[in-house]
């Protein structure tokens, strides 16, 4: 596979003002010789044209720059050629690589493959990358960013070292029991293991903070019928997506929208109205808003201003610790809204969503439960399930390893917490987990 010569659009596919196409392997050299360009100096941008190998036609005239191996992304030669970002252009470019010996189109994820195959990046720094491209929000840029940069490599990197350290002890204790070996060495074995217990317990009890910025919080609006969860759902969206209506049991299904609410990627649900309803695709619609509220990182429970100070039953159970309670409606208030706030222990919020009273310091609390909830301040956090499992992996491996009747089955235990580790990074039983990272790359990454 990597003897190939592979091209690919690197930029988005579409009508654009510049457009990169990118070459990586033995044949990008000889590939620009055919396109009629002559072998810039490295690293430099330089004008060039881009000639039809088979008719001679000027395709082009754009910019080339050379990234003669190893100094380059993947490691390999590569080549980047900015063209004007037309269809037929990119399209016609894209054909003459194609006719170019040795040239094949990249499949997706394979520049960043031959950059880990490279050793230009450990795994997590390619999940990294797909999650930067893939970035929406400030936090999850700015997290994957961190994870490129190698912040989880290191981590992973050093537990395994000190696990390897620790096995090499043991080892030396198994091999030469009669040999003069300082004393405590199977001590101080098992006060490393112990550390590193404690360091991956530490870890892996993050809340899923990363994963929940990578992924998006999920926020679900809950309520009685007629509170205005709709109201608010349109309002953060800036836009109609659910139906508003006067009449209580309008929304019957779960409306989500995903946004960026201060700087988080929150995926936003609007429910339908909770009461014991006697129609059956009503109470479909109920059993999934009690679904959604199940599953949400947070919840807002929104009551109806207008029946204040009562507060729905059905509603009122819902609140948590993890809940921000709203009253809206607060232009229809019939008695002052403090009263009984005190109940609960972050006080009940008043706002209109209708007037816009009380709604700016709303989304700020919001903005400040989902930052809690995302935001744990792990200077670098797991950010994916294949990371808290290969974690968990381990954790169960050193935990055996500990408890061994016999030194020599706890060394295969310490082995097997070590691939583990080596697993999250790449270090080791590389190929069957290779297809499941790349899976989801877009081609030209
Ligand atoms: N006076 C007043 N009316 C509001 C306010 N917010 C929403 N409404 C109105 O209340 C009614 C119900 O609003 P919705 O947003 O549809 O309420 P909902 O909670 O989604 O209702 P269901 O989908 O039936 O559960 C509509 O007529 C809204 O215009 C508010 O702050 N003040
Ligand atoms: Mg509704």
């Amino acid at each position: 596979m990597s003897d190939a010569t592979i091209f690919a659009l690197a930029s988005a596919a579409g009508r654009a003002g510049i457009a990169v196409i990118r070459l990586s392997g033995g044949r990008s050299k000889s590939a620009l010789e055919r396109l009629g360009c002559s072998l810039p100096p490295p690293r430099k941008a330089v004008r060039a044209k881009f000639i039809d190998p088979t008719t001679s036609d000027l395709l082009d005239e754009g910019l080339l720059i050379w990234f003669p191996a190893p100094h380059s992304f993947t490691g390999e030669d590569v080549a980047e050629l900015h063209v004007h970002g037309g269809r037929a252009v990119v399209e016609s470019m894209l054909d003459a690589l194609s006719s170019c010996p040795g040239l094949r189109p990249a499949e997706p994820g394979e520049f960043t493959r031959r950059a880990f195959a490279n050793d230009k990046m450990d795994l997590t720094q390619a999940e990294a990358l797909a999650d930067l491209v893939d970035a929406e929000t400030r936090v999850q840029q700015k997290q994957a960013l961190r994870q490129m940069g190698g912040a989880l490599r290191e981590i992973y990197d050093d537990w395994r070292h000190r696990l390897i350290q620790a096995l090499a002890h043991l080892e030396a204790v198994i091999d030469f029991p009669d040999e003069d070996l300082p004393p405590h060495v199977a001590d101080k074995v098992w006060g490393q293991v112990g550390d590193l217990e404690r360091a991956i317990a530490d870890h892996i009890d993050d809340g899923k903070s990363g994963e929940r910025i990578r992924q998006g919080l999920r926020v679900a609006i809950l309520g009685p019928p007629n509170a205005g969860k709709s109201s608010l759902l349109n309002h953060l969206a800036r836009r109609e997506a659910a139906i508003v209506s006067a009449v209580p049991g309008t929304t019957r299904d779960v409306i989500e929208v995903h946004m960026d609410l201060g700087g988080y990627a929150v995926t936003l649900a609007d429910t339908a109205g909770l009461r014991d309803a006697g129609d059956t695709i009503e109470s479909e619609g109920i059993r999934r808003a009690h679904a959604r509220a199940a599953e949400a990182d947070l919840k807002i429970v929104i009551f109806d201003g207008a029946r204040y100070p009562a507060l729905d039953a059905l509603s009122a159970a819902m609140i948590d610790g993890d809940t921000l309670p709203v009253i809206n409606k607060a232009d229809l208030l019939l008695i002052a809204g403090e009263s009984i706030s005190e109940k609960f222990p972050g006080g009940l919020h008043f706002m209109s969503v209708k007037t816009g009273a009380g709604l700016e310091e709303f989304v700020a609390r919001l903005e400040k439960m989902i930052a809690g909830k995302a935001d744990t301040g792990a200077a670098a956090p797991l950010t994916r399930a294949r990371h808290r499992r290969g974690l968990e992996e381990c954790a169960e491996a050193l935990s055996r390893a500990r408890t061994a009747t016999l030194p020599e089955l706890a060394a295969e235990d310490l082995r097997l917490a070590a691939r583990a580790l080596g697993r999250l990074t790449g270090r080791v039983d590389v190929e069957e987990i290779l297809d499941v990272v790349f899976r989801d790359f877009c081609i030209g990454k």
